[in-house]
């Protein structure tokens, strides 16, 4: 199924200059850079964007963490790319990510892990209203 999904390059990977090394992940994988904006988030668009954590004892160090400093926010498009980039990116915490994914190859830490994508059709479509609309 051809997919859209939203990707955040998040701040420890802009500010160690990753930027390219990390579109050419997706890029090499025959995925589809649709959208792309630099920005500094917001404490309410990072707050909407991570609703899901609201009241969980690492809510308030995400979102500082997110807001600290510029991110790149992507629309990827290609067929099932909504599991192809996660695959890409790797699980959550980089110390258990695969080889070569992009958490394991870039990633510091459970709380700063270089990259974010939508884990559903419905969370990449509630994403881009929050980042895009
Ligand atoms: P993911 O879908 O892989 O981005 O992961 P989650 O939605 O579960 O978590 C969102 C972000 O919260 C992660 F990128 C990292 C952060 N997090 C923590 O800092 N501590 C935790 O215990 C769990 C998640």
């Amino acid at each position: 199924m051809y997919e859209k999904t939203v990707v955040l390059i998040k701040p420890d990977a802009v500010e160690r200059n990753l930027i390219g090394k990390i579109l050419s992940e997706y890029e090499r994988n025959d995925l589809k850079i649709s959208d792309m904006n630099l920005m500094t988030a917001s404490k309410e668009t990072t707050e909407a964007h991570y609703a899901e954590h609201k009241g969980k004892p690492f809510f308030e160090r995400l979102v500082a963490y997110l807001t600290r400093s510029p991110i790149v926010v992507l629309v990827i498009e290609g067929e099932n790319a909504i599991s192809r980039v996660r695959a890409l990116n790797g699980t959550t915490n980089p110390a258990d990510s695969g080889d070569n994914t992009i958490r394991a190859l870039y990633g510091l830490s459970l709380s700063e892990n270089t990259v974010h994508s939508s884990d559903s059709k419905e969370s990449a479509e509630r994403e881009y209203a929050i980042w895009f609309e």
